[in-house]
């Protein structure tokens, strides 16, 4: 290996990561796993780590089920215990074969960082493992093993046990490692079921037809309440793929909430709004949570949204890799759009190492690379542990065609564009949005 090659692996791998995009949780939302701490666990907790999580994880129930046992259906797999499930996929994808897959393999990464035994083959020795530890030494521990020095939580304020957490303790933020950030899905994706949801809440809200100038206008109230109350770093809604908007209030409900409550309220509060387009939801509805699939989506209706809205900041991922390449171009157009991310069945070596090269070719070191959508604690390390190498191999063969000229390539060069990529791009949006913060004007009544 190159002298080049190696400093900029060293930079990747020792360069401190903001997560901006997890479903992680800090303790203070509870955990239903407590390890050796003698306090109670919660078991609606949210804070999710250790062995059973990690098996039971919604990746590796979708694998599980393309070799599950004859007659296992998944309605009765869910109704098993959880450490049951966890034992049925260690023993299906980690001891009857190679785990191979990416979720498989990240598992292996994990067991390995943390120093658990490899070749066990009994589930109860690396469950055993885990509940040597607290949840504390474990989030410690996971954070410095991953590198990672913040982690940005998704906050469904639509959810029913997150909302009734928020409204007991509005502190619920205040844990510096875990930024929060209100996620709305619900009220674009299904404005009655929302609408309906917000009424027996007490919000004043018409449940239907909520696209009323009044509906509007009440929703706003909901959202300007709700950024105060969890000063999120950012919102964000997933879509599906036929997602349109056509600029004018001729589309579906979803584009008129984000042209007249959503975005609107996040130029006001100061925040940028992130877009997981793409999504199809519960093509297979008996998988649940690993039901889920992916699509193309329709950029024009995202250039309209940058076009009318120009005073928001975008980070926008999208879930099919067919639309990676339109996506970096855009961004070229429109300096408030930053791609983020290879998306869930786009986080695989393979198709991280085509994104990321494609990005920077297209776009500079003016993109997030990657985030993690970690939902269990450890994966942090596997999921940052893997795009570190594939960021470090493409960014290795592009220093090296410079180096390659008579262009000088330094290391306090290297230092700062990988700063910027896996830090300090995100924390610039995220900054310039907070120092923003004009005062939020009055809802008309
Ligand atoms: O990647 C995932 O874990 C998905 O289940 C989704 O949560 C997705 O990332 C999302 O945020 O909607
Ligand atoms: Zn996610």
């Amino acid at each position: 290996m190159s002298a080049l090659a190696s400093l900029v692996r060293q930079i990747v791998a020792e360069t401190p990561v903001w997560d901006m995009h997890t479903h992680l949780y800090s303790p203070r939302f509870g955990t239903p796993f407590r390890g050796s701490d003698p306090a109670p666990a919660d078991p609606q907790g949210f804070c999710l780590w250790g062995f059973d999580e990690l098996m039971t994880y919604h990746y590796l129930v979708a694998e599980f089920f393309r070799v599950a046992p004859d007659g296992m259906t998944p309605d009765g797999f869910r109704k098993l215990e959880k450490s049951t499930r966890a034992d049925l996929i260690w023993e299906h994808l980690f001891v009857r074969r190679t785990p191979l897959s990416e979720a498989c393999r990240g598992v292996v990464t994990v067991l390995d960082r943390l120093g658990y035994d490899l070749d066990a083959r009994d589930p109860a020795t690396l469950r055993a493992a885990f509940a040597s530890r607290t949840p504390e030494d474990q989030i410690d521990e996971v954070l410095r093993l991953a590198g990672v020095k913040r982690v940005t939580m998704t906050n469904d304020v639509f959810d029913p046990l997150e909302h009734a957490a928020w409204r007991d303790d509005p502190t619920l933020g205040g844990d510096d490692r875990f930024a929060p950030v209100l996620r709305c899905d619900r009220v674009l994706n299904d404005l009655a079921g929302a609408s309906s949801q917000l009424a027996s809440w007490g919000y004043d809200v018409p449940t239907r037809p909520a696209l009323t100038a009044a509906g509007l206008e009440g929703l706003r109230r909901f959202f300007d309440e709700w950024i105060d109350r969890m000063r999120p770093i950012y919102l964000a809604a997933s879509l599906p793929p036929e997602f349109y908007y056509g600029g004018n209030d001729d589309g579906s409900p979803a584009a008129a909430v984000l042209r007249h409550v959503i975005l609107p309220a996040a130029e006001a509060h100061g925040l940028p709004m992130a877009l997981m387009i793409g999504v199809r939801r519960g093509v297979n509805p008996a998988l649940a949570d690993a039901g889920d699939a992916s699509s193309n989506s329709d950029l024009d209706s995202l250039t309209r949204l940058l076009v009318d809205f120009p005073g928001v900041r975008f980070l926008v991922t999208l879930l099919a890799r067919e639309d990676q390449h339109q996506l970096a171009v855009l961004a070229r157009k429109f300096g408030n759009l930053t791609p983020f991310g290879c998306w869930w069945f786009l986080n695989i070596p393979s198709i991280i190492d085509e994104m990321t090269s494609l990005r920077l070719e297209l776009l500079g070191t003016s993109f997030i690379p990657q985030h993690s959508d970690a939902r269990v604690l450890e994966h942090l390390i596997y999921k940052w542990g893997h795009s570190r190498e594939v960021i470090a191999d493409v960014l290795v063969r592009q220093y090296e065609k410079l180096a390659n000229t008579r262009w000088p390539v330094r290391e306090d060069a290297i230092r700062a564009d990988v700063t910027a990529l896996l830090d300090g791009n995100f924390a610039a949006i995220v900054d310039a949005a907070g120092s923003e913060q004009p005062a939020v004007p009055a809802v008309a009544e």
